[in-house]
This record gives structure tokens, C-alpha cells and sequence, in this order.
């Protein structure tokens, strides 16, 4: 996708702070932290968001988490962290390429 700037992070034309990548998947740095630890965990292949997915996606959603559960540790998250997809726009999805929040460092208020 042309225009996505999470394509152009994921191939390395725009510029972010790249904490993972593999053949699958990137994963960097939230660029409005909403955590000490904000991390997006993103396929490299465009995905819309979640209600593009299809069965054969099922792999690479549940290796975005087993990369995300990696990270937290990495990250020190042993109190807890969350994971979060927000899919639409009443979702408050701001940028139509899915992606994982990975999110901890601090308290976290439930959710409502
Ligand atoms: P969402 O609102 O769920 O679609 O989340 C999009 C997130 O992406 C939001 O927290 C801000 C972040 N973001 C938007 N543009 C960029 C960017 O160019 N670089 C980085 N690192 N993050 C971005």
C-alpha cells in the first residue's frame, strides 16, 4: 500500500525505532506513547485491520502474539502489560494497517 506508513516503516522508508523484525513481522516504537512501554506490532504484509483478516491469517496473528509476549519480556513487564487492537474508527483505529499495542511500565486503568 502506498500511502500506509506502517508499509514504509515495515520497509524501511520511513523512519521509527525498530525494537523487532522478522520475516513476518515488525515491531517499533509508538511514536505518542500512552506507556513507558509502547510498542506496535505489525504484519509486513498490508493487513486493513482485523475484519480483513481471513483463515489463513491465523498464523501470523498468533505469532504477532508470541513476538509481543517476547517483547514484554524483554521489556521487563513481568508485573503485566496488555495487548490491544483497536479495530474501526469508533475503535478509535487511527492508522488502517492492523497492528498490536503492546503496553505496560505503569498502572493501568481498567478498561471501559
Ligand atoms: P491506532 O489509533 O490504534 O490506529 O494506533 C495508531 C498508533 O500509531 C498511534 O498510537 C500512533 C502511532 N503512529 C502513527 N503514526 C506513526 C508513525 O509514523 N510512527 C510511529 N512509530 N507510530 C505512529
Amino acid at each position: 500500500m502506498g500511502d500506509c506508513i506502517f508499509c514504509k516503516i515495515v520497509d524501511g522508508s520511513a523512519p521509527a525505532d525498530i525494537v523487532h523484525r522478522d520475516e513476518r513481522v515488525t515491531a517499533f516504537r509508538d511514536l505518542h506513547p500512552a506507556a513507558p512501554t509502547h510498542i506496535l506490532i505489525v504484519p509486513n504484509r498490508h493487513i486493513h485491520s482485523v475484519n480483513a483478516l481471513e483463515t489463513a491469517d491465523a498464523e501470523i496473528v498468533g505469532h504477532m502474539l508470541v513476538i509481543a509476549k517476547e517483547l514484554a519480556a524483554k521489556e521487563n513487564l513481568s508485573d503485566g502489560f496488555r495487548l490491544v487492537t483497536n479495530t474501526g474508527p469508533q475503535a478509535g483505529q487511527t492508522v488502517f494497517h492492523m497492528h498490536l499495542h503492546l503496553l505496560g511500565g505503569r498502572q493501568l486503568r481498567a478498561m471501559g
